[in-house]
């Protein structure tokens, strides 16, 4: 099981330990709990994208036989402050998106309070909607907020470097014009909570399917005026969050104010249309772009617009411009970038608003900065691989400052594209392809590349205006019987973290994997952690556990040594057992050791601390960046315009990798939502604002089916700075299909000169891309 038989389990292929619970079914979901007296409620959501509240009549709904309450936005106004300015939980005059919620309903159980919520009479004055993002800008759109006096959330502008005199000199210069899709988190659990008030201490337990247990709680607190000890938060199983679940919501305020109001346990629980129209969006842009460059393939410049479509609110914490901004902020990528010039303008539209997705801003960048290489290198005569190799940041200039101010520490840039190319054998697919093209197929190869900055610490975030700790801790206790508990601040709900915590302490400490139990997702149990996103938990949340192990090995350590009277040097933790390091000789059990220093603490040293309990927090270096290239091989039917994956290819560098299982899990699992973005997934509003795809008839995910396995390739160049060389990878493998898709379409259908530039390239996509192209080649 170990890493060549090193004993080692850092790199180990250990089977998640968390499986056979999961696989069984032994697991424990929000919408599994069950309380005596508990009651449910259903929120009444705006059918209009815009319109004013004129009136709401309850009376009726009041009158159902089982209904106990209904709350409108009014009723609150004073009692519930807004998530953020403008940002109500119920909204008290006017709806922004089709889906805003004006009202709750709570009754005996789900199907009455649905039926309750239809009784609610809600006075609608419908306005004029935006929803399109380039309109929301002109002068004469309706205002989501009037207030601002125009529909911008925010901008920001920024020149580095000598951008004008890059594109004077510039031998070529490429642009274009990016679209991508409105994504949806889509997790296999929705959104859902239960409040529980407690007579007799008047605290309340939430149970919330969210990825940020102590963010969620501190947001309780504050937005209900409530002494944040007075609120546990729990996250128990939690399928899947993806960003989305990184947001404390306002159905989980209103569902804590109701447990606390009417003392009763509450339940709510997301049906998938609640999730489709109502929870947040992601990733939709218009990114308009140009490339400068040498004749020989070298990039002088670059200028990018983002155009972001926020939807009717700026969600919290991160604030929607986040999107954006963060795509500006990681285009240069792994490409050494001499000048580049940006601006973010992200503008509220009637749609559901933009939330954090895997990848944030990244997919979309990549996407702008990889098409545009290729179509570079076609201008030029070059090959795409060749125009990349010339511009990547060589492995020798690392650490490299990047343009903004990033340091890459290290990376695999060259490398990684190189393994990736022999892995596919792209000389050989080049003959097939030509030969194909000779029989009337099209098949064509892409490449994407990108950089991944994880685990950000607090100075990045201040820095990003965004109040919010970069840090974690992690409290290892190691009890009587020699068994060690890990308390964490980090949230698994899919990553693994159980196996992956367990391996490092398993190391530090020489007790076995099974000896570990991790307690996560529970603010009175553990240490306040701010969660798991942005790729952090390896990194950060593996720090701390590492650096809380470390301690107690040293504690022990220096005990075994007082009462073995062997010098603490000369001592090791391995297999269960004090050993001395010489002759391996078992000096001492873990047990007997723990044993003595819990329940017989004396003759120990007199400086040392009683107990096995140690707390550590750890901050990370600012950003840890890995790096990863994608190639796709497709195949275009130009008929139908679909697209077929032949092979998809990764091949990735997160440093030191803790798990090759769990690494490969995520790039899989992560490829197959890149895949979506690429060709499938879009949440569809007409011109009225009217929401078209509230099922999964309408918005399509990837099935089984439409994912490949992917082939992948792993290289490992240590971070200089994290512990053990980890860097974070949990977002990569969603972050580069659109990028390596999209080139891979457009060199297929490379014959008939199509502008490949919108995501997600359905049929219908493709094929009108197609007939634009020889619309334009007819009028030549
Ligand atoms: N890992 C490793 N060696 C490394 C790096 C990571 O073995 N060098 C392991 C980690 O220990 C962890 C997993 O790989 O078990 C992912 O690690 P990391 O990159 O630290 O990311 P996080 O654990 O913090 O997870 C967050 C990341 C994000 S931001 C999104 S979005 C996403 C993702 O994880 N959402 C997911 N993967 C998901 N997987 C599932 N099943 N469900 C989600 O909602
Ligand atoms: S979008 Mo991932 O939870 O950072």
């Amino acid at each position: 099981m170990s890493r060549e038989g090193t004993g080692k389990m850092l790199g180990a292929q250990v089977r998640r330990v968390e499986d056979p619970r999961v696989l069984l079914g032994k697991t424990q979901y929000v919408d599994d709990l069950i309380f005596p007296d508990m009651l449910a409620v259903a929120f009444v959501r705006s059918p209009y994208a815009h319109a004013k509240i004129a009136n709401i009549d309850v009376q009726a709904a009041l009158a159902k036989p089982g209904v106990t309450c209904v709350l409108t936005g009014q009723d609150i106004l004073e009692t519930i402050k807004p998530l953020r300015c403008n940002w109500h939980v119920l909204t008290p005059d006017k709806v922004r998106f089709v889906g805003d919620m004006v009202a709750a309903v709570v009754a005996a159980d789900r199907y009455t309070a649905e039926d309750a919520a239809d009784l609610v009479e809600v006075d609608y004055e419908p306005l004029e909607a935006v929803a399109d993002m380039e309109s929301a800008l002109l002068a004469d759109a309706p205002l989501v907020h009037e207030e601002w006096g125009d529909n911008v959330m925010e901008r920001l502008e920024a020149q580095v470097g000598e951008v004008g005199r890059a594109f004077q000199e510039a031998d070529c210069i490429v642009s274009e014009r990016f679209v991508t899709g409105r994504h949806m988190a889509s997790p296999m659990e929705t959104r859902g909570c239960v409040a529980q008030f407690d007579v007799s201490t008047e605290g309340l337990t939430v149970w919330s399917s969210t990825q940020v247990p102590h963010t969620l709680r501190a947001s309780l607190a504050m937005l209900l005026d409530l002494p944040e000890h007075r609120i546990r938060v729990i996250s128990p199983d939690v399928g899947g969050g993806f960003g989305l679940k990184a947001h404390p919501f306002p159905e989980e305020v209103l569902v804590t104010h109701l447990a606390r109001t009417l003392r009763k346990p509450i339940k709510w629980v997301e049906d998938r249309r609640e999730h489709l129209s109502a929870s947040l969006q992601a990733k939709h842009q218009i990114v308009n772009a140009e490339l400068a460059l040498k004749s020989d393939g070298t990039v002088l410049g670059l200028k990018a617009r983002f155009l972001s479509d926020a939807g009717g609110y700026s969600s919290y914490p991160w604030g929607s411009s986040f999107e954006p901004k963060h795509a500006a902020g990681t285009i240069t990528g792994p490409y050494k970038i001499p000048a580049f010039g940006f601006e973010t303008c992200t503008v509220a539209t009637n749609k559901a608003s933009i939330g954090v997705y895997r990848g944030v801003g990244i997919p979309i960048a990549a996407l702008t900065m990889e098409r545009l290489l290729d179509m570079g290198a076609q201008k030029l005569g070059l090959d795409p691989a060749e125009i990349r190799l010339r511009n990547m940041i060589p492995q020798d200039e690392h650490p490299y400052m990047t343009l903004l101010g990033a340091e890459i520490e290290s990376g695999s840039h060259q490398a990684s594209l190189q393994k990736a190319l022999d892995i596919l054998g792209y000389d050989d697919f080049r003959a097939e392809q030509q030969q194909a093209r000779e029989n009337g197929r099209y098949l064509g190869v892409g490449i994407g590349s990108y950089v991944e900055g994880t685990a950000h610490n607090s100075a990045v975030f201040d820095s990003f205006g965004v109040k919010i700790g970069g840090y974690e801790a992690a409290t290892l206790r190691i009890d009587e019987s020699g068994k060690v508990t890990v308390f964490v601040g980090t949230h698994s709900h899919g990553q693994g973290h159980h196996t992956v915590y367990a391996q490092l302490i398993a190391d530090t400490l020489g007790v076995a994997l099974e000896d570990v139990a991790v307690v996560q997702g529970d603010t009175q149990a553990t240490p306040r952690g701010w969660g798991t996103w942005a790729s952090r938990s390896a990194v950060t949340g593996g720090g701390a556990v590492t650096l809380a192990a470390q301690k107690l090995r040293d504690k022990l350590l220096r005990i075994a040594a007082r009462l073995t009277e062997v010098p603490a040097d000369d001592l090791e933790l391995a297999q269960g057992a004090v050993r001395r390091k010489t002759d391996r000789v078992r000096l001492l059990s873990i047990p007997e050791l723990a044993h003595r220093i819990i329940a017989q603490p004396t003759g120990l040293p007199p400086d040392e601390e009683l107990g096995l309990d140690a707390s550590v927090a750890y901050e990370p270096p600012p950003i840890t960046h890995s790096n990863a290239t994608h190639v796709a091989a497709v195949e275009v039917d130009i008929e139908t315009g679909q697209v077929q994956l032949l092979r998809y290819i990764v091949v990735e560098d997160c440093g030191t990798i803790i798990n090759p299982i769990i690494v490969n899990g995520q790039i899989q699992g992560g490829v197959a939502q890149g895949i979506g973005s690429a060709l499938y997934e879009h949440a569809l509003y007409d011109d009225t604002g009217q929401f078209l795809t509230g099922t999964f008839m309408d918005y399509l995910i990837p099935t089984a089916v439409d994912v490949p396995q992917v082939e992948i390739g792993h290289i490992e160049t240590p971070s200089p700075y994290t512990l053990n060389g980890i860097k974070g990878m949990g977002e990569g493998g969603a972050i580069a299909p659109p990028a390596a898709i999209a080139n891979a379409v457009a060199d297929a259908l490379s014959p008939f000169g199509v502008r490949v530039n919108e995501v997600p390239l359905t049929p219908e996509r493709v094929l009108s891309m197609l007939d634009r192209a020889q619309t334009k080649a007819g009028a030549e």
